[in-house]
């Protein structure tokens, strides 16, 4: 790179590559020059927002440095880049994530001391960057920072919402839900204003017949939307590679807003324009596993997806080299379906745009891409109508109708006369009005599909997909199991303990090389270890007690066994068994004598996670959890028996805190409907030991840390589907303690029983879809060895010791390694001043 540098630019280059901070001195220079020239403060008034824009700018500075230096390589490098593409990137917060990467936070803990602030005050100032719903959304921004660290040559392509997922209130015990806008100061982006595109809309096509017979089809008319690109750069875990996250925000392309009118009085119609393609990526769309098919989100998508292609296209068209070569320089993931216009979008530049033949076309486009799938829920797989697609991107509804044509005869030499096949597998479901499946057309146009943990990449083989493992044949399906990045949620979520691990493993280096934590269970009897390891957990729990007290004037001993479960409300989720779980073990308490009380173990039961606006019974289910909350935790009879908590507005910051303080968590899903989960995997990398059903990743959290130091219970996935059919054509006989809570219910113990017969007649008069009812004993069961097992402290320090040793493989650069290898056959670029 140094080398490429023009002579008169190079002295002031090389003197520039130095600059930044070396210590602590030079940081505080820094915080203070960008305290009094770009925020143009003094710093008599210098508060803590102020401390986290300068300290922020200050290690803006030096990411960006890194990220120039990084593209540079990348490019000089020529070699294979991948694009990850993401309608969500749930990045939390990006300061302490910074300085931890870079490994300067002591400088700058001790710069911000000399200034008279506490680094974690400062940390805090910062809004979360919540441009994503759940797992989905987290798992991309994990791989981020694995895809950096590792580095890889790699670009994040996604949306800059200007609302990213809602914050929640809780009024009266109800969710309400508050615009999170969050760009007043984000200093964590550039904007480039010169990096821009054009976005076609709705228009119709033409066809001619060239002077050589080919048809050509042109798009025209519609109108056209501007995507500016905004850049937001990735550090790597103690490497300078900087990668880069693209996120495009719309603009109309008049121009600020059309004079015409403007001048003719109409000043309202002239700004109309401007804010219709502003809507494009104003908001995030706050669903979790549910597809509602708006034709909002649909524009989104093609915006999202035309300006990401162009872009990578003409990066590669500048390298000159031919289009067949376009596969080995480019590897494309879908994350879910959301990006699977791409696949349409590549065929259309190159058959109509760049005038290739279209099998030649379609063998780029099929070698390019590769499709992630999340879910097996009917109810999130994405199709589109017909009519909808006509009219907003007429040329690519040909281009799916024909990718289609071709498709279903291949098929049918395959499996001549298999109608019903082909209905199965085509890309176009013959329904009224036809929709266009997203998942056939991702599959269709990949070169591989993967699930996300072992049991869900089986499901998709077995239900789903089946048809299309018979088509393609089996190889072109395959597993890569989920994993999350031990710098956030260790080393950043919980540095005492990663300091103790670090004292045992020999250095930080595990956090590079996961397996490396097996080194400690060497040390699982030695009892300074122990002592410590129980101290930190105790430390985290009073310091979440803290935030439970200021966040909802409840008192919780941090003696207490906390019992965890923050994710999003779903039914498949299940909280409503968690819930009425904790009504069971408050009518067994209340019946038992003060006596009998004594043997109980005290328990605080902590929920937290967003309902969907629009999901009434998510939204019932927190309604319930508070009013049992209000009831409980007032109840002077019971006292620290048993607190019921919920916390607002769960978020990534939020999960930083309260994951290293859970005992015991829950992942409790319906066996067959989680398809990993990744909080499983934090919270045991945390030392907190998990209940379970047999779902996604908890059964290769299981091989890993051993049954012993899990809590399984519940139906198995392959039983499910019996057990369903049984409801409906069999008998159904509610399990009698359940019964006794929707008694309790029902009573009015909780409030208005109205308020919550939806979540009973659920269970008893719609055939209970989740199996509350079927696995509500099992589930009770094994709460209580849950109980037993805790008031053993010694034999549960041993299982949290253990198990943290044993979670090794659930990191994401193993996962992300998987991927490099299996999917996009890429190399990471070696650097020679690898820190
Ligand atoms: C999905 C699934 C989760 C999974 C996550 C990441 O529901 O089980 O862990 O993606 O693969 N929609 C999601 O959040």
């Amino acid at each position: 790179v140094e080398a490429s540098i023009p002579e008169p630019q190079r002295k002031a280059w090389l003197e520039h590559q130095t600059s930044g901070f070396k210590d602590k001195d030079g940081f505080e220079k820094e915080v203070v020059r960008h305290v009094e020239t770009t925020l143009a403060r003094s710093l008599y008034n210098c508060d803590e927002q102020a401390a986290y824009a300068a300290c922020s700018l200050a290690f803006r500075d030096r990411l960006i440095l890194e990220w120039n230096r990084t593209q540079q390589r990348q490019t000089f490098a020529d070699s294979k880049r991948v694009y990850y593409l993401s309608l969500e990137f749930l990045m939390g917060r990006a300061l302490d994530n910074a300085m931890l990467n870079i490994g300067q936070k002591d400088v700058a803990k001790a710069g911000l001391a000399d200034l008279g602030f506490r680094i974690e005050d400062v940390i805090e100032q910062e809004h979360d960057a919540a441009l994503g719903n759940g797992g989905l959304g987290r798992l991309a921004a994990c791989f981020l920072d694995s895809l950096a660290s590792l580095n890889y040559s790699a670009w994040g392509y996604g949306l800059r919402y200007r609302y990213g997922i809602f914050k929640q209130e809780i009024i009266d015990g109800y969710q309400v839900e508050v615009p999170d806008y969050w760009l007043d100061f984000n200093p964590w982006e550039f904007p480039r204003h010169d990096v821009t595109v054009d976005i076609q809309f709705y228009g119709h096509v033409t066809k001619r017949t060239d002077d050589n017979g080919k048809t050509i089809a042109t798009w025209e008319g519609g109108e056209i939307v501007k995507a500016v690109a905004f850049d937001v750069p990735i550090p790597g875990y103690a490497t300078p590679s900087t990668n880069n996250l693209r996120l495009w925000s719309s603009k109309a392309a008049s121009g600020e807003f059309d004079f015409q009118k403007f001048n003719s009085g109409d000043y309202e119609n002239s700004v109309a324009d401007q804010q219709r393609a502003e809507t494009i990526s104003a908001v995030l769309y706050p669903n979790d596993n549910l597809d509602r098919g708006k034709e909002l989100r649909l524009k989104q998508q093609y915006f999202w997806v035309a300006a990401s292609l162009y872009d990578i296209v003409r990066r590669f068209k500048k390298s000159k080299r031919a289009w067949k070569e376009f596969p080995d320089q480019v590897a494309i993931q879908l994350n879910d379906t959301h990006p699977t216009l791409a696949v349409v979008e590549l065929q259309r530049i190159l058959v109509d745009l760049e005038g290739l033949d279209w099998e030649e076309a379609w063998n780029i486009v099929t070698q390019t891409f590769g499709y992630t799938n999340h879910t097996v829920l009917p109810e999130a797989l994405e199709k589109w109508s017909v009519p909808l697609f006509q009219h907003l991107l007429p040329r690519h509804l040909q281009l799916i109708y024909d990718i289609n044509l071709f498709f279903l005869q291949s098929v049918e030499r395959k499996f001549p006369k298999d109608r019903d096949m082909l209905a199965r597998v085509s890309i176009i479901e013959e329904s009224q009005p036809k929709m266009v499946r997203m998942a056939h057309l991702a599959i269709v146009g990949s070169h591989k599909v993967n699930g996300v943990a072992e049991l869900h990449s089986d499901l998709i083989k077995t239900t789903i997909f089946k048809d299309f493992v018979e088509v393609f044949g089996p190889d072109k399906f395959t597993n890569v199991t989920n994993g999350i990045t031990p710098r956030r949620w260790l080393h950043q979520a919980n540095p005492r303990l990663s300091e103790l691990i670090a004292s045992k493993t020999g250095s930080l280096d595990y956090l590079k090389d996961l397996t490396e934590l097996a080194k400690i269970e060497h040390y699982k009897d030695d009892k300074d270890f122990r002592k410590e390891w129980a101290e930190i957990k105790y430390a985290n729990k009073v310091r979440l007690s803290k935030h439970i007290k200021k966040t909802t004037g409840v008192d919780v001993n941090p003696s207490a066994l906390f019992d965890v479960q923050v994710k999003r409300i779903h039914e498949y989720k299940r909280q409503q068994m968690n819930i009425f779980g904790v009504i069971h073990r408050y009518l067994t308490l209340k019946a038992a004598s003060p006596e009998e009380r004594k043997k109980f173990q005290p328990r605080v039961s902590i929920f937290g996670g967003k309902a969907a606006p629009g999901y009434w019974m998510a939204k019932q289910i927190i309604h319930l959890i508070n009013a049992v909350g209000a009831v409980v935790n007032n109840d002077k009879e019971i006292g620290d028996l048993l607190k019921v908590i919920f916390l607002e507005d769960y978020n990534v910051s939020k999960a930083e805190m309260i994951i290293p303080a859970s005992d015991i968590s829950e992942h409790i899903s319906t066996a067959g409907t989680e398809a990993s989960g990744t909080s499983n995997m934090k919270f045991v990398l945390n030392g907190g030991l998990i209940i379970g059903t047999c779902d996604g990743a908890n059964i290769e959290i299981t091989r890993e840390i051993g049954e012993q130091n899990i809590f399984l219970f519940g139906n198995l996935a392959e039983d499910v589907e019996d057990i369903r059919h049984n409801h409906t054509y069999g008998s159904h006989t509610v399990d009698p303690d359940l019964t006794k809570v929707f008694e309790a219910i029902e009573k009015g113990t909780f409030g208005e029983p109205k308020d919550f017969m939806g979540m009973i007649s659920a269970v008893r008069d719609h055939g209970d879809f989740y199996l509350v009812s079927d696995d509500f004993h099992s589930y009770i069961e094994t709460q209580e060895l849950v109980d037993k097992a805790y008031r053993d402290q010694e034999g549960w320090v041993t299982k949290s010791i253990e198990s943290v040793a044993r979670m090794g493989f659930f990191s994401s650069d193993r996962c992300i390694n998987e991927y490099a290898e299996g999917i996009w056959n890429l190399e990471p670029l070696p650097i020679k001043d690898q820190k």
